[in-house]
Formats: structure tokens, C-alpha cells, sequence
């Protein structure tokens, strides 16, 4: 039977050293929660990634591979050098602020693109070692964006799928990149492309079109399609309705008796837009001094990217600006914002979710944005409000949020007032055409829609080059 190979940069749990062996925990981030959610599909199934260690001596290395291959993970070792350059540098601040249209976080750096070539080059020889003939390998993401190209020049017999999880930028910021050819080359290659939206597909073929047309030399993609990831559904329902998440429901409602609460879950990244949520949610208790003491905006920030300088400067720069808006409005044992920079458990979460009256999911730019689902596949048949950036992947698809532009101040406080004031029956009827989205379009189908997909393709050898 032919095998299905995930690859991503980083496995769905990571490494812990505990004395001579390791403990592994669920790696965070909507990739890794989405995927490892899904059901199997009918091929034999594993997964190549970096475990989040450095390289290690080969008895550490020995020990952690019998761990992971109890749960079919394959791990790939990055050194200390490719952890700077190729993780922290040429994906998270080239190619992951520029595609979120961050140009002035972008920086370029020659060091940093060796790296991520000699990366991609080692991911494939792991992946070579796995694979044999017509096994089809399923690519993810943006720091694997060469590897579709390597593999199949290196066993053109591979059926080779990519997904990319992030949104693919406009023309005029992508040209932006030293290295445009070659990324696209690089994707183009693959069998089949997928992207969560039908913007960044066409900004994809835009993008391919109009390099072709200045004179590179780079494949012509041959399939390319729409597939909006989305979360288990049942998980979430199910969860939801469990005696131990109704006591945590009830933990959080007892805290916040006859107050609204405001959930804001993410990443601290800058293209999730929590400073600009801060300000809106300022905004509104300004202009509704009536709330002041009765709406509440719980934040949960998961620690991100700690190793990169803007990510912690933006930690200080948001927790100076909540000690701001907190000083401003409290009064005694009543304080505006509740602020978490931590993890928490899955079914912690899930009770968040579910005694939120509103959730504020306003990122600046996402590719997709998972928790906006999750929130909704939380609330049963229940009430709720989703307030949902324009700018989030997610909000082709849940029509019925509260739609907001990020940028616009007054907009997002006004629609926080909306939310807070609307009525039981009209919440009602949007969650439930927004579950009816979701319940259908889950994870199961997403992955079921790429794979099928791809397994109809017949493999192409060498993709032919256009000028
Ligand atoms: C990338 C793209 C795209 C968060 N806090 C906790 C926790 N989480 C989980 C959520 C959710 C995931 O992390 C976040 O997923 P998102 O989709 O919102 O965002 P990214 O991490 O940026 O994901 C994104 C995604 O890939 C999939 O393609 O949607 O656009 O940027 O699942 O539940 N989980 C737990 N505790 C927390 O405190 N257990």
C-alpha cells in the first residue's frame, strides 16, 4: 500500500528533555492543531519535521527517533546556525512578514537564504529515505516552499501536494523578494498547490504570470486549488458538552457574574492585531462609559516566536499599553482587562470558549484563523457573538460575523457595542448558520478534498519550464 508522508517544519508535538529521555507535548500553532485532529486517511500515514531541539549526540538522537516512531514522527535535527537563519530568519521574518504585508518587518538577508536552501535540501533527503515509488508526500507551508521542486526532480514518481497556510501576497509585495523565482519554482513543481482562499490563488497565478512575463525561467503550476482548512467539529461540540467543561463554563460565568466577557485568543504575532483590539476595546468603554465595569476582554496570548527581537518588543509594547487602558478604568476588585501570557490546556480553553459572550478575532491579516471556528463549533445551539476581521481567511466563509475592518478604530468599537446589545434571537440565528458552515466544511473534508484531489492527478515527471 502506498504511504502518505506529512511534512512540515515542525512536528505535531515537541521535545522536551527529561533526564535521559524525553517528554512530548502538542506543538501549538493552527497547522499542527488542525492537522493531527483530522481522521487517517485510507494510506499508511506519517510525518517528517523538526522536533523543536537542536542538533544532538547520536545515542540523544537515538533515544528520541524510538520515542517518535512509536507515533510514526520523523523527526529532522536542525543545527543552532539553521535554527537562527532558516526557522527565526528567512521564514519568520522574510517570507512570513512580507506575506502578511508587513514589508517594513521584512528583512533580506543572503546568509539566511543559504540557509533555507541547505533546510529544504535536508528535509528532502529525510524525506527520500521514507519514500518510495508512487508514495504521495503532502508538503506544508511556507518554510518548505523549495521542497515540492526537489523532490521531484529528485523521484519524479512521488505524487507531491503543498498547502500553504498563510496568505499568498499581491504582486507588488511579492516581486518585493530577491528570491521570487525561485519560490515559485520551487512550489510550482508540486502536483497539485492548495490555498485557503481564492484570493491568494489567483494572487499566486498573477504572481507567476508577470514574473514568467519578465523574462524568468520558472514551471508552469499544473493544478491549483481552493481548500479552506477548517477544525474537528465533532471535537469541539462533543467537548463542549462534556460535565467537565460545563464546570469550567461555570468557573468563568461565577468570576464574571452579570458581565459580558470579550474573548480574544491568539499567537503573539503583530499580524494578529492585538494592539489595534486594545485600542478598539479602549475606544468603546471611552465612548460607552455605561459598560465600564460590566464588559470584560479576556486575553489569552500564547508565547510565539520568543527568539525573534519584534515579537518580544511587542510583548513589552502590549503589556505597557494594558497597564495603560487597566489603569484608566479599574476600580477596586474591578478591572477591565484580564490578560493571560501563557498556554493553556485544551479543555480550559474550550470553557473559554464556551462562557465568552463575544469572541474578537480581529487579526491584520490571516491566512485562515482557526479560533474563529473553534469559538463558533464551541457555543452548541447556544448564543454568541463572533466579531471577525475582514482581513481573516475565515471570513469568506462565516458570513454571518460581525465583519470588521481592523484598522478603523471607531468601526471596531462600534461593533463591539453591536455585539454587546444584540439580541438573543438574532445570535442565535447566526451561530447557527455559521455552525451549519463548519459542521459541513470540517477538517475531515478539507483533507479529504486535497487528497482526493491530488490521488486523481496523474504524476508528472520533470514540470515543464516556460520563458
Ligand atoms: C496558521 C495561520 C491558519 C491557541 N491558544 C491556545 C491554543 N491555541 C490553538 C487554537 C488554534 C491554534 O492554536 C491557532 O490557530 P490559528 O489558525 O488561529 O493561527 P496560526 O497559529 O497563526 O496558524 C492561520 C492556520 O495556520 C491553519 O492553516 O488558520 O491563518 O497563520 O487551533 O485553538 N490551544 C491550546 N491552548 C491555548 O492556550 N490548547
Amino acid at each position: 500500500m502506498n504511504k502518505l508522508i506529512i511534512v512540515s517544519n515542525r512536528l505535531p508535538v515537541k521535545a522536551i528533555p527529561r533526564g535521559n529521555s524525553f517528554h512530548l507535548v502538542p506543538t501549538e500553532g493552527g497547522l499542527s492543531t488542525g492537522l493531527k485532529s483530522s481522521s487517517g486517511s485510507d494510506s499508511e500515514e506519517c510525518w517528517i519535521g523538526w522536533p523543536g531541539i537542536s542538533n544532538r549526540e547520536q545515542p540523544v538522537k537515538d533515544e528520541l527517533n524510538k520515542q517518535l516512531e512509536q507515533l510514526h514522527l520523523h523527526p529532522v535535527f536542525l543545527s543552532e546556525k539553521d535554527k537562527k537563519n532558516y526557522y527565526e530568519g528567512f521564514s519568520n521574518c522574510t517570507i512570513w512578514p512580507l506575506f502578511h504585508y508587513f514589508p517594513c518587518y521584512t528583512h533580506f538577508d543572503d546568509v539566511e537564504w543559504e540557509s533555507y536552501q541547505k533546510v529544504n535540501d535536508q528535509f528532502c533527503m529525510e524525506v527520500l529515505k521514507i519514500a518510495e515509488d508512487n508514495d504521495t508526500v503532502w508538503v506544508h507551508d511556507y518554510h518548505l516552499m523549495l521542497l515540492p521542486a526537489l523532490l521531484k526532480k529528485k523521484k519524479p514518481s512521488l505524487k507531491v501536494g503543498f498547502f500553504l497556510h498563510i496568505p499568498f501576497p499581491s504582486y507588488e509585495i511579492f516581486r518585493m523578494l530577491p528570491w521570487a523565482s525561485q519560490i515559485l519554482d520551487g512550489i510550482s513543481s508540486a502536483d497539485l498547490i492548495g490555498f485557503h482562499t481564492e484570493a491568494y490563488r489567483k494572487y499566486f497565478h498573477e504572481c507567476q504570470e508577470k514574473i514568467r512575463k519578465s523574462g524568468d525561467n520558472i514551471s508552469t503550476p499544473r493544478n491549483t486549488g481552493v481548500f479552506p482548512m477548517s477544525i474537528n467539529f465533532d471535537k469541539f461540540n462533543k467537548t463542549s458538552k462534556s460535565p467537565e467543561i460545563k464546570a469550567i463554563e461555570r468557573k468563568y460565568r461565577m468570576r464574571f457574574k452579570d458581565q459580558k466577557i470579550i474573548l480574544s485568543v491568539d499567537r503573539l504575532d503583530y499580524t494578529k492585531g492585538i494592539l489595534h483590539r486594545l485600542y478598539a476595546f479602549e475606544r468603546f468603554l471611552e465612548q460607552n462609559p455605561k459598560y465600564v465595569g460590566n464588559v470584560k476582554l479576556v486575553m489569552l496570548v500564547v508565547p510565539s516566536r520568543t527568539n525573534v527581537g519584534n515579537y518580544r518588543e511587542l510583548k513589552n509594547h502590549l503589556e505597557g499599553e494594558l497597564g495603560r487602558i487597566n489603569g484608566r478604568f479599574s476600580h477596586f476588585g474591578n478591572i477591565p482587562i484580564h490578560y493571560f501570557y501563557r498556554s493553556l490546556p485544551f479543555n480550559e480553553l474550550v470553557g473559554l470558549y464556551k462562557a465568552a459572550d463575544i469572541a474578537l478575532v480581529t487579526p491584520l491579516r490571516d491566512g485562515m484563523n482557526l479560533v474563529a471556528k473553534e469559538y463558533v463549533a464551541t457555543k452548541g445551539k447556544g448564543k454568541g457573538v463572533l466579531i471577525l476581521s475582514k482581513f481573516a481567511g475565515a471570513a469568506y466563509e462565516l458570513n454571518a460575523a460581525i465583519k470588521v475592518n481592523p484598522f478603523d478604530e471607531n468601526a471596531m468599537a462600534q461593533a463591539i457595542k453591536e455585539a454587546v446589545e444584540q439580541d438573543e434571537a438574532e445570535q442565535e440565528k447566526r451561530m447557527r448558520a455559521m455552525r451549519r458552515t463548519i459542521k459541513i466544511n470540517n477538517v475531515d473534508h478539507w483533507k479529504f478534498s486535497f487528497l482526493n484531489r491530488l490521488n486523481g492527478i496523474n504524476s508528472r515527471k520533470a514540470p515543464p519550464k516556460q520563458t
